[in-house]
């Protein structure tokens, strides 16, 4: 029965662990999938999500199933951590929130309404994205389209995206990724994300918010500019937010789908459509992620302590960009690279080409996706001379 299955090859991205993995070069450097690392290179449990833990330890009474839109404290705190405190839309009672397994649920449960409820519609994507976005829109049977990101300068192309916005066809979806985008690191300004709501306001598309790193680019509440905005000033919005990299729980799986309607009741229809494909897709979200965020975001204390750990995790990022920039100044290509101190969050498009990727790898021991794309939180201010030399030699 299987005689005729081909094998295919793994996902690139995390096929760069098991290659760093194997490296014994002393100096290697690993540059590869998007988790936040600190100064030792450690992707440690952050000191809010322990303590919240042992509480959940000392307190928990039953394992049963929370139902299909996950647990009700859950989200609770996640609707106005992304869409603001006192926020219009929840006041109006426009936002449904269900827990998924992660960000990438969210998103699985997104193109399955999308599929089943708006038929016909395409989807598009920024080009280059995520490439699980790919995956999952085309899995869902949704016809995938991409709208230009980036120039061939390696700069953010805002004339060509909106041009193409400007072409879609009428209640198609389109994909933007809320901050920190993924694979670039090139934001939109606020300035900007109004002129996209115009654009969308005026071709009647449906955005789909990807918003997996909250609080990584400026800070919670101005990393939540683009979604509050269009949450705001349009009828029907889709977001999924994801709580692996802010709370540092990836392997939990906790994110969000948060679904915003024009008025409550048209809210409760689509809500209760999303609880069977939930049901469909695996019944019930785990419990144990959503259950540290609640405990988190209920206590003022523990709140405060996850608030300073996630801004400590941001500047680190936010200040080795800078210093990467200046280690390459006796190298003379400070200015070539300037972008990388410019992008925000984990990702930087770094500009380096796929055999630059290579040689890197293969000389330095230093490990990025090919596409050029680097994970910034792998830098260090140890390892920060050794790149420069690097990139400097491969240049
Ligand atoms: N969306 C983007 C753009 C991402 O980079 C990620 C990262 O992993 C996700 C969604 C999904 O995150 P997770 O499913 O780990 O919560
Ligand atoms: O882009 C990244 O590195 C993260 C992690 O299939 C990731 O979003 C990468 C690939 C994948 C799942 C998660």
């Amino acid at each position: 029965m299987f005689e005729h299955i081909e094998r295919v090859p793994g996902d690139a991205i995390l096929g760069l662990i098991e290659a760093f993995k194997k490296d014994t070069n002393p100096q290697k450097v690993d540059l590869g999938v998007g988790v936040y690392k600190d100064a030792q290179g450690n992707t440690p449990v952050m000191r809010a999500v322990k303590e919240a833990e042992a509480l959940l330890l000392k307190n928990e009474t039953t394992k049963t199933y929370i139902g299909s839109h996950g647990a009700p404290a859950y989200g609770e705190v996640v609707l106005p951590m992304v869409l603001g405190e006192g926020s219009p839309v929840l006041e109006a009672g426009r936002a449904s929130a269900t827990q998924s397994p992660g960000g990438t649920g969210a998103l699985r449960l997104a193109a399955d309404f999308i599929a089943k409820q708006l038929p016909g519609k395409g989807i598009w994507v920024s080009d280059p994205t995520w490439p699980n976005h790919h995956g999952i829109f085309t899995a869902a049977g949704i016809a995938l389209h991409k709208y230009p990101y980036v120039d061939a300068e390696n700069r953010l192309d805002f004339d060509g995206m909106l041009a193409a916005l400007k072409q879609i066809p009428e209640g198609d979806v389109v994909v933007l990724h809320a901050c920190c985008h993924n694979p670039t690191g090139f934001d939109l300004s606020r300035e900007q994300w109004q002129t996209v709501l115009q654009v969308l306001r005026e071709r009647n598309l449906l955005p789909l918010v990807d918003f997996a790193y909250q609080g990584f680019g400026e800070g919670l509440e101005e990393d939540a500019y683009a979604v509050r905005l269009l949450a705001e000033s349009l009828d029907e919005v889709i977001i999924t937010s994801s709580c692996s990299k802010n709370f540092g729980i990836y392997c939990e799986r906790t994110g969000c789908l948060i679904m915003v309607a024009k008025s409550a009741e048209q809210m409760e229809n689509v809500r209760s459509q999303i609880a069977i494909v939930a049901r469909e897709n695996y019944s019930n979200p785990p419990a144990h992620g959503g259950a540290i965020v609640s405990e988190i975001l209920h206590s003022a204390e523990l709140a405060a302590i996850w608030r300073e750990e996630l801004t400590e995790m941001r500047d680190r990022i936010n200040t080795l960009r800078r210093d990467f920039v200046e280690a390459l100044k006796p190298y003379g290509l400070d200015q070539k690279y300037a972008h990388i101190a410019e992008q925000r969050g984990m990702f930087s498009y770094t500009g380096l080409t796929p055999e630059q990727v290579d040689r890197l790898r293969d000389e330095f021991g230093i490990y990025m996706v090919r596409s050029g794309r680097a994970n910034v939180a792998g830098f260090s201010h140890e390892n920060l001379p050794y790149l420069a030399k690097a990139v400097a030699a491969v240049n």
